[in-house]
């Protein structure tokens, strides 16, 4: 027990009519929808990394939480976080959780210390899972914070910097193949550049594909079954990262050869970063069969970076879940919160607020996304306006059947097209009334 959350009792569901803030009101693990469980829909995950790693320092400021293993060393300070998380997790009732190798272990100096330091953490961790019941949803490497990593990672114009990039992403998969988690992520973190004046675009390009590539070969060489992502993100910390949003990820993963091995994490407020929407980077994935997991947060409207706060609004969860689920939901990936409480939020009670909040809000998205499936309105609707493809010149020109030709004298000899509303208003109106 670290004693940090002692105060705090295990976070039960109490229905909608409860007012306590140190409650579910919606989450229920059990509740039934669409033939699954809804922790089975969701497979919620807490991050380490913001919950238990972060102090709350910015770029003007000192860490404000003053969180008690943060003032500890090496593997001391390791373990009595590693206590608090486990505890935390017990107590949130979360099924999941996410790990940077750096999150977990002493901080290393050197490439012995790395492995080392790693591997020491790697029992204690494993038994607290075993304790808690609390699984691995995917373990990554933090190839960005060190400064050897300043001018990216596999990316780097020092292939040396490279091979210390394979040495952590090999220990880290390892870790999570031993520890039975269902996935890998590469977010890549600095990965791009931050003048082109400096950068061979086309080599830093090559270089992710083919390290992307050891990776996929490493996980079938220790027969690690668990699903690779990439994250994609536009940019910061870079100016421009190579993998900015779902739809370049795909082009990245075709030329390299990589389509079938690597899916995508998704991270709403990467999605607003890059220009597009939450349920439009959702959407591309169904489209690519790329879909895999996603970081659930958001941004802030007005700032422009990477806020990663708790997620609150109901439409773009409910929105963006429906398309989730109607495309077949999560696998091997989940809902894992890259979120992170406010500087200001220091207490053991606001870790617990933020992420009751989200998981809260989950389930009502989960709950409007399910009856949208099942009474079909809009699916219904895209059927309606599509119909015309299903026969006819549409069907001969998708089956191959037709050529620029025929389409031609097909429009020569038919009645002019008439416009037909779009019925947006109509659709939204349609999603309000599910809030
Ligand atoms: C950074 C980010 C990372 C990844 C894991 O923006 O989202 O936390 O999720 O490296
Ligand atoms: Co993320």
């Amino acid at each position: 027990m670290s004693g940090y959350f002692d105060h705090i009792d295990t976070i039960k569901y109490e229905g909608q009519s409860s007012d306590n803030p140190l409650a579910f009101r919606h989450y229920k693990a059990d509740e039934m929808l669409l033939g699954k469980t809804m922790a089975e829909h969701l497979r919620v995950a807490v991050c380490y990394w913001h919950t238990f790693a972060w102090d709350g320092n910015d770029i003007f400021g000192d860490g404000s939480f003053g969180r008690p293993w943060n003032a500890m060393d090496g593997q001391q300070a390791a373990e009595a976080k590693l206590d608090a998380a486990f505890e935390f997790f017990g107590k949130l009732g979360n099924p999941f959780f996410c790990f940077h190798d750096v999150d977990v272990m002493a901080p290393a100096a050197t490439a012995k210390e790395h492995v080392n330091n790693l591997h020491a953490i790697l029992d204690p961790l494993e038994a607290k899972m075993e304790e808690h019941g609390t699984k691995l949803l995917w373990g990554t490497a933090n190839m960005f914070s060190h400064p050897r990593y300043i001018a990216g990672a596999s990316t780097n114009p020092d292939p040396a910097v490279a091979a210390f990039a394979a040495l952590q992403v090999k220990h880290a998969m390892e870790a999570t193949h031993r520890l039975g988690g269902d996935g890998y992520v590469f977010w890549g973190g600095r990965e791009g550049y931050d003048t082109i004046l400096n950068t061979d675009l086309k080599r830093e390009m090559d270089q992710l594909g083919r390290f992307l590539n050891m990776a996929v070969e490493h996980k079938h060489k220790i027969g690690f079954k668990g699903a690779l992502f990439i994250e994609p993100k536009p940019h910061e910390p870079t100016k421009h990262q190579y993998d900015r949003d779902v739809g370049t990820v795909y082009g990245f993963l075709q030329k390299y050869g990589l389509e079938g091995e690597i899916g995508v994490n998704i991270e709403p407020n990467h999605a607003t970063l890059s220009g597009n929407s939450f349920e439009h980077e959702v959407q591309m994935a169904n489209a690519f069969g790329i879909f895999g997991s996603i970081d659930f947060n958001r941004g802030d409207p007005q700032n422009g970076w990477d806020t990663d706060q708790f997620p609150n609004d109901l439409r773009e969860i409910t929105t963006a879940l429906y398309y989730i689920v109607k495309g077949g939901g999560f696998t091997k990936g989940g809902s894992n919160f890259d979120a992170k409480v406010r500087r200001q939020s220091i207490t053991a009670e606001d870790l617990f607020h933020g992420h009751i909040g989200a998981m809260d809000l989950l389930a009502r998205g989960l709950k409007n996304a399910a009856r949208m499936i099942e009474d079909d309105y809009l699916q219904d609707n895209i059927d309606k306006r599509y119909a015309g493809w299903d026969s006819g010149m549409g069907a001969k020109m998708m089956a191959g059947e037709a050529s620029l030709d025929d389409m031609a004298a097909h429009a020569m000899n038919a009645p002019a097209p008439k416009p037909v509303s779009g019925l947006q208003e109509r659709l939204e109106n349609y999603i309000t009334d599910q809030l």
